[in-house]
């Protein structure tokens, strides 16, 4: 008699089953884009430090639901081999996902980077999750994040409205072009008295 039936996910055209080797790019690989049918390219990554994938499954899958065609680096993705990504494959977004609290510390340090690669440095790039080991009190490291370079930062608890108002706003890259995208945003946000990008505490 077969046991009970292995959980599932669908990518792209294909259902995998649900077990370590389904999160696409873990243990060094880098995995293909999956379709998502608007045209524009998402990469979806952790950061060095960090082993956790089930945040990086979620965000995958509510990104190609938007649409996006998402790059999965997976977990523990060292600071080179997302600036190679991001090099590579210029992405119209890219979302940084950490929750074993080293995120404020690890974004700081790859966003600095990213941001002084002229090639690099106007990709809308968001950072959310545990960002810290201080609970509702890791809403402490947002202004750092934005002033670092990060164009929103998503606490844990915040829910995912304002990010994914964000991600559908952003048109396709040509060029430089993904900073008017920002003015959009900030328009519309200082229009609600919202500051840029910083997003903490529950939405409704
Ligand atoms: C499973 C798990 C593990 C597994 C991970 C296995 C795997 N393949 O992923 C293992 C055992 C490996 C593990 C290890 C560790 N873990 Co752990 N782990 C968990 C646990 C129980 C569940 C995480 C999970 O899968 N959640 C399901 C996903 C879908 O949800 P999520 O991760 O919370 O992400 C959601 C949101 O945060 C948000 N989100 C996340 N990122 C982003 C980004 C954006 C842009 C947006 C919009 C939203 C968003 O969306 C997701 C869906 O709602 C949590 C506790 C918990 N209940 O959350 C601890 C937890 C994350 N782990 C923790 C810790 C401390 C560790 C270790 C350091 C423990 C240790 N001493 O070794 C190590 C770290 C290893 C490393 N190098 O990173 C802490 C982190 C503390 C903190 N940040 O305050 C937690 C919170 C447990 C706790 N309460 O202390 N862990």
């Amino acid at each position: 008699m077969s046991g009970p039936a292995e959980p599932a996910v669908r990518v792209g055209d294909a259902v995998v089953p649900v077990t370590a080797d389904a999160v696409p790019g873990r243990n060094g690989r880098t995995a293909d884009a999956v379709p998502g049918g608007n045209g524009r390219t998402v990469i979806v990554t952790s950061l060095a430090s960090d082993a956790h994938t089930w945040n990086l499954v979620f965000l995958q899958l509510f990104l190609e639901e938007l649409g996006y065609d998402v790059v999965n680096l997976g977990p523990c993705v060292p600071d080179e081999l997302l600036l190679e990504e991001c090099g590579a494959r210029r992405p119209d977004l890219v979302v940084i996902s950490s929750v074993n609290g080293h995120g404020h510390q690890e974004g700081l340090r790859v966003i600095r980077e990213l941001r002084s690669r002229e090639p690099l440095a106007d990709i809308p790039v968001v950072i959310g999750g545990k960002l810290g080991v201080a609970g509702a009190g890791n809403a402490r490291y947002v202004e750092e994040l934005l002033a670092a370079g990060f164009d929103m930062v998503v606490e844990d608890g915040a829910g995912t409205r304002a990010f994914r108002s964000f991600a559908e706003s952003l048109p396709r890259r040509v060029g430089a072009s993904a900073r008017g995208a920002q003015e959009v945003l900030g328009a519309q946000g200082s229009a609600q008295g919202t500051p840029q990008g910083a997003v903490q505490g529950a939405l409704p």
